[in-house]
């Protein structure tokens, strides 16, 4: 390591050392000035057509979809608990007995026969798992069809949907938000003259046999919706005993003198006239208590918080939203700018999609950054389900794969940004999920394998099945479980949270890690002694074989990680010891004919095989043993990433983004994102695979923050020796050319760092102004090298409580640093040679 040039370092070990604002460092230099607005809207000049041009507002819980129409609004409603099905065991008596079998027969190279006998034998009870519901629709209607001035909005910094237009000189204004700490959708009607708010109300549902009822409650008029979820459903082979019961109630409240508003006997409406203003409160419950409990009182819970809510005014329900939401959503800004970028705020957000390209439009870029942040606000809060295939918006009684938990990547994909993108609280209701799992998993572990621990296959559902689903050549995979296990120890190397990890993380890792104890096998076919994955497959191709690569990668990792929260927890030597030597023993990573990384044990990837899943890369991204310091793995891996192509499905496309960040590509990580927006994107910014799977959103953001900031890899040399301690921090490592300024704040790293990051890469001619600056807050003690952008070098650090002076080595291009809780860290990087007289 060279020595530290000591008029590079400047150490502030006290107080009254302050940074610039962000904004301001870029704009100095900036020549396409960085703007300071961060203020991100969707906005559009007609109503929705289609669901997909509607907006999602959601609370975690509740969630609609706002059409804005003029004639008919209408909020369609979801509640994240209505699901088909009852508590349900999906795993298959005597499954265990056929095990030896199936295994001899796929290494005898029997594939089909395989298939057919674990199709028979070894399929979870009903074959397919249920599907996720819809609620119904709040239907508005004012007194008035046209309108001029039409503008529909959705407000990512407030989290309101929002519709205004103009009726013979009238301003109306229509607001709806899903509030989190009270529970509830509100919708605010009102209009710029006195008097002139006049609507009716309705509900509808596509629910069969439900039940709409206007009654009184706290003195205002209400409509409830209330029923039975069928007892029966198609590709659902079992009689359903106990189908959740549902319930939900609109209460409509009015201002104004002459304000009129009640129930009309005729229509069953609600109706309000001559008002200044009104708002609707909605409340939803289900029967639903948890996976084995269905004995919950819905009519009770959504009236009792339809009457609570009531007693606030709209402005204080507002005001608690907001602190609620911004708390999270304000925790990072993103500004981007690209030389030949123009202001496009005024166009319609349809068609900026429709015409994006990265240099032209980077500021759509960052919206669609915010807008997953929004949705994962929006969709997934401590208490309430995880993030579905459709988040949590879903309108169609037979959603496209039941709108589920995939987790052969789309589970896992929806909360890639969880951490780094500063919502740890919004990765709770995963943790709450997998803490079911344990139990279903285990079940399903004993039954199929006679093993301990649990196992998720490639799906679950609100009932928690963990049992191999739908057909035998890609239901049979046992690492759903085992993947995600890494968000736990994420939030461990995020967080710091010791509390998290004894109590809740490792307990559930630990299980885990027995499964795969037990289930590993000895390959016969080989004399090297290799552990193998299997019966499996590579998702969701290749059918039913022994050893898909991408299965040892998540067990590699599954069994370090575990290994290292024992030791962090100082418990379990025994255990982690095992642990590891398993891991040493599992089949490698190999490099095939074609120069490409293989998907299976034998060599015979096609290299025109372009399918949407590029499973066996795991290891580079979500994973990391395949990376820089594995420079033939990471070689071959980039090869088969080139061969699978840049087509793909909108997560596919996501992934990638995320693989060539890894790669720091970032022209052609840049390049997937273009693809991914202008091809792979709905009007209202919904990701779609098609149709709409929202995914892709989570898994763009997650790239887009990969492209400014990487801290997957451990500090060199000190391997997993002090877990959540020690990072190999990149600055800017993907970085597409065309966003030649910007900034983001508020990223956040493994080992516990806050990084802002603000950059200005003008053109050659202004080189000498190039910079880029990174301010990193310490939440502990730590260790971390940090890593200059592609061709520049560190010019200065500036370090306040730091327990030892920084160093740089490697021709200052890299800057270790050790930091102290409330430590606050400035590294400036310029191009070429570092200067000698730093200012
Ligand atoms: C996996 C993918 C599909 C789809 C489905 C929900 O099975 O292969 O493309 O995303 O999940």
């Amino acid at each position: 390591m060279s020595l530290p040039n000591p008029t590079l370092l400047k150490v502030f070990r006290s107080v009254g050392f302050c940074f610039a604002p962000a904004v301001i460092v870029a704009a100095a230099h900036a020549e396409a000035p960085v703007s300071t607005a961060c203020k991100h809207l969707l906005w559009y000049d007609q109503p929705a057509r289609s669901w997909t041009e509607a907006a999602p507002i959601g609370n975690g819980r509740l969630g609609a979809m706002v059409f804005g129409g003029i004639a008919q609004e209408r909020l369609q409603l979801n509640e994240d608990t209505l699901w088909i099905g009852e508590p349900h065991d999906y795993s298959h008596e005597g499954a265990v007995k056929h095990l030896p079998e199936i295994r001899k027969l796929l290494f005898e190279g029997k594939q089909r026969e395989a298939e057919q006998l674990a199709g028979r034998a070894f399929m979870s009870v009903p074959l397919r798992q249920a599907p996720y519901q819809p609620l119904g629709d709040l239907l508005i209607r004012p007194d008035h069809e046209k309108a001029d001035d039409y503008r529909r909005e959705l407000d990512l910094d407030t989290a309101t949907a929002r519709v205004t237009y103009n009726v013979d000189g009238v301003t109306f204004r229509r607001e709806a938000i899903a509030s989190h700490p009270d529970n509830v959708i509100a919708v605010r009607i009102s209009a710029s003259k006195p008097g002139a708010v006049a609507f009716r109300v309705a509900i509808a549902s596509p629910q069969p046999g439900h039940e709409v009822e206007s009654k009184e409650i706290a003195g205002v008029p209400a409509l409830t919706l209330s029923g039975k979820l069928p007892t029966a459903f198609p590709r659902y082979d079992r009689e359903i005993e106990t189908p959740l019961t549902y319930f939900a109630v609109a209460h409509l409240a009015a201002e104004g003198k002459t304000s009129r508003s009640g129930a009309d006997p005729k229509s069953g409406e609600l109706f309000v006239s001559g008002a200044d203003s009104a708002v609707i409160l909605l409340a939803a419950a289900t029967s639903y208590r948890g996976f084995e409990d269905v004995s919950g009182d819905p009519a009770k819970a959504a009236l009792q918080t339809v009457e609570k809510a009531a007693k606030k005014s709209y402005a204080q329900l507002k005001l608690d939203h907001l602190k609620d939401y911004q708390e999270l959503f304000h925790r990072m800004t993103i500004s981007l700018a690209a030389s030949e970028a123009e202001d496009r705020s005024d166009i319609p957000t349809d068609r900026r999609i429709k015409e994006f390209t990265l240099a032209g439009d980077p500021d759509l870029a960052a919206t669609y950054f915010q807008f997953a942040r929004y949705l994962l606000i929006a969709c997934s809060r401590p208490g309430c389900q995880p993030a579905n295939l459709q988040g949590l918006w879903n309108d169609n009684i037979r959603p496209p794969w039941e709108s589920k938990y995939t987790c052969n990547i789309n589970t896992q994909m929806n909360y890639w940004p969880a951490e780094m993108c500063n919502l740890s609280e919004c990765h709770e209701p995963l943790f709450g999920a997998l803490e079911e799992l344990a139990v279903s998993g285990a079940r399903v572990a004993k039954t199929h394998y006679g093993a301990r621990g649990w196992v998720l296959h490639h799906n679950f559902d609100l009932w928690r099945g963990a049992a191999p689903i739908n057909a035998s050549n890609h239901g049979i995979w046992p690492t759903g479980g085992a993947w995600l296990c890494q968000h736990l120890w994420w939030r461990y190397e995020f967080t710091g949270d010791k509390g998290f990890l004894l109590n809740r993380g490792y307990p559930i890792m630990k299980k885990a890690s027995l499964f795969f104890l037990d289930y590993l096998v000895e390959d016969p076919r080989s004399n090297r002694g290799w552990l193998i994955s299997g019966p499996s497959n590579s998702p969701e191709q290749g059918g039913l074989v022994m050893g898909p690569t991408m299965d040892h990668q998540i067990i590699r990792a599954l069994f370090h990680n575990t290994a290292a929260a024992a030791d962090v927890l100082e418990t379990d030597t025994e255990l982690a010891k095992q642990l590891r030597e398993a891991a040493a023993r599992i089949a490698p990573n190999m490099v095939g004919q074609h120069g490409q990384l293989q998907e299976w044990l034998e060599d015979k990837d096609d290299p025109n095989n372009h399918h949407r899943h590029i499973s066996h890369l795991w290891g580079v991204h979500p994973g990391r043993e395949i990376n820089p310091r594995t420079p033939e793995l990471f070689q071959a891996a980039q090869k088969s990433l080139e061969f699978r192509g840049d087509g793909g499905t909108g997560w596919s496309k996501a992934w990638k983004i995320n693989f060539w960040t890894r790669f720091r590509d970032g022209d052609r990580a840049g390049k997937m994102l273009q693809s991914l927006i202008a091809t792979s994107t709905d009007p209202n910014m919904f990701d779609t695979h098609p149709p709409f799977q929202i995914d892709g959103n989570f898994g763009g953001a997650s790239g887009i923050a990969e492209m400014f900031l990487q801290s997957h890899l451990p500090l060199e040399g000190s391997d997993q020796n002090e877990p959540g301690k020690a990072y190999d921090i990149s600055v800017l490592p993907a970085l597409p050319s065309a966003w030649t300024s910007g900034s983001v704040s508020g990223l956040k790293t493994r080992g516990g760092l806050t990084v802002d990051i603000t950059w200005n890469l003008g053109k050659p001619a202004v080189a000498a102004q190039e910079e880029v600056v990174a301010s990193l807050a310490a939440s502990r003690e730590a260790a971390f090298d940090i890593r200059a952008p592609e061709g520049m070098v560190i010019r200065q650090i500036q370090a306040k409580e730091a327990p030892e002076p920084p160093q740089t080595r490697d021709e200052n291009t890299v800057a270790r640093i050790k930091t102290a809780p409330g430590g606050v860290y400035r590294v400036t990087f310029a191009r070429g040679a570092a200067r000698q007289n730093a200012p």
